[in-house]
């Protein structure tokens, strides 16, 4: 996997790459790049962004310095650029990241991100230069770095090999492993708390039963919380 973050903010990356399972990934081989958009602009004193046509408040990032920082990555026109990759750009409207994107996403061996500022892209960006649009949920964030580590940590933790046990990211929260449903409950030492115990069943050391148990519990889970439907 080779992701590139275009952003105004490269720096806020580098803690980023300090994660533990980001970290793991770097080591594997797999890239993450942040980009500035500053560096590339064509305008002079290092501008990207300007006030929206027709008034409002805000700054909108402009299509010029978009179209010239992808030029100058990937050496062709970016309106070509989105056949070949995924160039997303990570809009509060877009489609709402959810496991099965997430999926989508890790199986690519290079992904694009578009971080706006301020009030966001000039719609031109969004309908020549980008495959599609992602949002991580219905509410707004002031720009979309912490958006592009959200997308980017649950991508990466899926790669075989990022996370310190290779199977817990196949049984997990939503997952096709356990339907769509959340995860089942988990217990460590001590068995005992301030008399709360460890379903016993745990402790048996009955391996399928244990799985019966925890498979059962996931879908309990799933009926009973509305938030956390099975998958259609
Ligand atoms: Cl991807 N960007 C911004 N700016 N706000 C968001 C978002 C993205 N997803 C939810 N809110």
């Amino acid at each position: 996997m080779k992701a590139d973050v275009f952003t105004l903010f490269p720096q806020w990356f580098d803690w980023f790459r300090t994660q533990r399972h980001v970290e793991n990934a770097l080591a594997l081989g797999h890239q993450v790049e942040a980009v500035d958009l500053r560096a590339t602009t064509p305008l002079k004193w290092g501008q990207v962004d300007d006030t929206p046509f027709g008034g409002g408040a805000g700054m909108v990032l402009r299509v010029d310095v978009v179209e010239a920082a992808l030029r100058a990555r990937y050496g062709v026109d970016p309106v070509q650029l989105k056949d070949t990759r995924r160039v997303i750009a990570l809009t509060p409207g877009g489609r709402q990241l959810d496991d099965a994107y997430v999926g989508e996403l890790a199986a690519s061996d290079e992904i694009t991100l578009l971080c706006g500022r301020y009030e966001g892209f000039d719609e031109r960006i969004l309908e020549h230069f980008c495959s599609e649009q992602l949002s991580i949920g219905r509410y707004v964030l002031a720009g979309g770095e912490l958006a592009a580590m959200v997308v980017l940590d649950a991508v990466l933790r899926k790669l075989p090999g990022t996370l310190g046990k290779e199977e817990s990211a196949v049984e997990e929260s939503f997952s096709e492993a356990l339907e769509g449903a959340p995860e089942y409950p988990h217990y460590t030492r001590p068995a005992e708390w301030r008399g709360w115990t460890v379903p016993a069943i745990l402790l048996s050391g009955h391996h399928a039963r244990v799985a019966e148990w925890r498979r059962e519990q996931s879908r309990m889970r799933a009926n009973l919380d509305p938030a956390h439907r099975p998958l259609p």
